[in-house]
């Protein structure tokens, strides 16, 4: 059997959010934190600020990971079987920064109608309480859209700071994965996470998100990658699967994409922040 078993699509469906599943080996993982470090040490900056967003069109190697077989089919035991990528992100937390993620539920502001998609944490490191990994708010995805506010806090990992105010975090559940597992959540559910008070850094790749082919964009325009299955409704442009890492063509791909993202993320908003 393939894909999430009844269990685990009941634990999503009554909570919001499934993990652990396996999809990374250990070697896979390193192999994509090493790809990370290599493009930091040797092009200074590049995935920071917005370009932290659509890196699986600049590495063959994040690309790979978009596509790996194990997310894909418990994916598509959610979404169903015709599957595109729209949207990567790392979310790094540095040992000895104050980097974290406010609770907020995803679908707020990115424009994704109808909700037939769902977002993959990777987990490159562990992801633990002591470095800040996700916190859910179980069956929060049940509940409408909530009021965010739009802090623009420096250490907050999220482009507006937008924040659900006053969630108990007695009543959210830690999201612990080992590096290469994988949890999937569910457009409205409230999430967000701490600080990193370990000695390493906490690296998350996520796929943000995985939609449906009969997901649309309704604030601007997303780019997008097969995944698996026909795309009958044609609703988005697509973008050129990178052959090199950090070459010209897939630098173009990224930059067009994300200039395109940044009108998603800051729609109606009076300010703009550092993603
Ligand atoms: O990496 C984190 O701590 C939060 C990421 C997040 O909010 C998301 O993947 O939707």
């Amino acid at each position: 059997m393939t894909g999430l078993t009844t269990e685990q699509l009941d634990h999503y469906n009554s909570k919001g959010y499934i993990s652990s599943i396996n999809a990374l080996s250990s070697f896979e993982a390193k192999e994509v934190r090493d790809e990370i470090e290599k493009i930091e040490k040797d092009w200074p900056g590049a995935l920071e600020g917005i370009n932290r967003n659509y890196i699986h069109l600049i590495s063959p190697i994040f690309n790979k990971v978009c596509l790996n077989k194990n997310i894909l089919d418990a994916v598509e035991s959610i979404i169903g079987k015709d599957i595109l990528i729209c949207g990567t992100t790392l979310f790094i937390k540095n040992p000895n920064e104050k980097g974290f993620v406010s609770f907020h539920q995803d679908a707020k502001y990115i424009g994704l109608e109808p909700h037939n998609w769902v977002t993959a944490w990777v987990a490159i490191t562990d992801a633990n309480e002591k470095n800040g990994c996700m916190r859910m708010l179980p069956g929060s995805h049940k509940e409408n859209l909530k009021t965010h506010e739009q802090k623009f806090d420096e250490n907050n990992l999220l482009t507006r700071g937008q924040t659900v105010k006053n969630v108990s975090l007695e009543k959210t559940e830690p999201i612990v994965l080992k590096a290469g597992q994988v949890s999937l959540h569910h457009p409205t559910i409230v999430h967000g996470s701490g600080l990193n008070n370990s000695n390493d850094r906490r690296i998350g790749f996520v796929i943000q998100s995985y939609i449906g082919t009969n997901v649309n964009q309704v604030i601007g325009k997303m780019y997008v990658q097969k995944a698996r299955g026909e795309d009958k409704f044609n609703y988005h442009q697509y973008s050129k699967t990178p052959t090199e890492l950090m070459g010209k063509n897939e630098l173009t791909s990224q930059n067009k994409a994300n200039e395109e993202l940044s009108k998603i993320f800051y729609s109606g908003s009076k300010k703009i922040g550092k993603f």
